[in-house]
């Protein structure tokens, strides 16, 4: 499937990352570098030094999801600032967890994250942000500084002037998740190589970058999906995805159609992205993970019937409890496709 999904001359020189989502630690090789240990709920140790990251979602009806991130090339851990990172020459997963409260000013906070990272970023040869996750807390509040502005409004406007204020030009802008946890950190992190990655946006929504600003928000500077390779490997991460179809929420209250949505958009821009670059991927047989992002746990059962007619029953899947940034939407995914 990958071989020939790549026009890319780096592809020589890049480096495979391969990830690897399993229950059982015990079952992954022993002598590979580990970039990463991604998980939700209750994780043993994995018996690698590496840079593992638990983020405080509540997971519905499993005990466990995680994933393992490997490379063949030697792994350094590193810190800069307040950010816990782990790195090749050619790729960096960091970390990034500030407390926050609701007095808190927020924008200052998101201001400070983004600037960390990209500093840090370019502190190491890997300045190209393929992929973000940021998690924080009463993400639809009124900001009590800020006027009518929610916190997710807030910290689109914190990342946004962050990115100016550290003279980042692209445009290629990050995958990227933003969802309301019920802890009290802002958590971020974040994938990054030396080489940049290829936008996809989605021909049935507006660029969340090109939103109208009357719609009550700042731009929030994200692509709906970023194409990398890596080595033989084809990745595309596509973006917390949800409901929303030009710039509007369709099926309000309906949680079954608004995950349906999703899913059509979803396999929309995987037939985009094989359109505009030649690449094959397949919306279910190239899927390694899909994340459901559920607002109401009473929603569960109605979500795992939508699944269970969309996905092939060997995807593995996170049902994890969260909220949205728009008070309409019950429910957001992710995927993950690697060829
Ligand atoms: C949307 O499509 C839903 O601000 O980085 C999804 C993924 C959403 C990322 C972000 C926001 C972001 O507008 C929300």
């Amino acid at each position: 499937m990958s071989n020939n999904s790549s026009n890319n001359t780096a592809t020589a020189l890049s480096p495979p990352l391969d990830i690897i989502v399993c229950e059982d630690a015990a079952t992954l090789p022993t002598q590979q570098p580990l970039l990463t240990h991604l998980y939700f709920g209750n994780s043993s140790d994995t018996g690698h030094d590496c840079l593992s990251i638990q983020t405080e979602l509540e997971l519905l009806g499993s005990n466990l999801f995680a994933q393992y991130w490997f490379t063949d090339q030697q792994v350094a851990q590193a810190k800069y600032k307040n950010i816990r990172y782990a790195h090749t020459p050619q790729m960096m997963f960091g970390l990034i967890q500030l407390p926050c409260t609701a007095g808190d000013d927020f924008h200052a906070l998101t201001h400070k994250a983004y600037c960390e990272i990209y500093e840090c970023l370019r502190s190491t040869p890997c300045k190209h942000l393929l992929r973000t996750w940021n998690f924080f807390p009463q993400i639809t509040k009124n900001d009590t500084q800020r006027g009518q502005q929610n916190r997710y409004e807030v910290f689109c406007h914190g990342r946004l002037q962050a990115m100016h204020d550290s003279g980042i030009k692209t445009k290629v802008y990050p995958a990227a998740t933003v969802i309301g946890n019920h802890d009290s950190n802002l958590q971020i992190y974040f994938l990054a190589s030396d080489t940049p990655g290829t936008a996809v946006e989605n021909p049935r929504q507006t660029s969340a970058y090109h939103y109208p600003v009357e719609d009550d928000h700042t731009q929030p500077l994200f692509s709906r999906g970023l194409l990398k390779s890596w080595g033989q490997r084809t990745h595309f991460y596509v973006s917390g995805t949800a409901s929303i179809v030009g710039h509007e929420t369709l099926h309000i209250d309906d949680v079954g159609a608004q995950l349906n949505e999703s899913i059509n958009n979803v396999e929309t821009l995987v037939a985009h992205a094989n359109d505009m670059h030649h690449t094959q991927l397949n919306a279910q047989d190239d899927l390694l993970y899909m994340k459901v992002y559920i607002r109401n746990r009473e929603d569960v059962e109605q979500i795992n019937q939508v699944l269970a007619a969309r996905l092939s029953n060997t995807t593995p899947r996170a049902l994890l409890l969260g909220d949205m940034c728009r008070e309409n939407l019950l429910v957001e995914i992710e995927a993950f496709y690697q060829a």
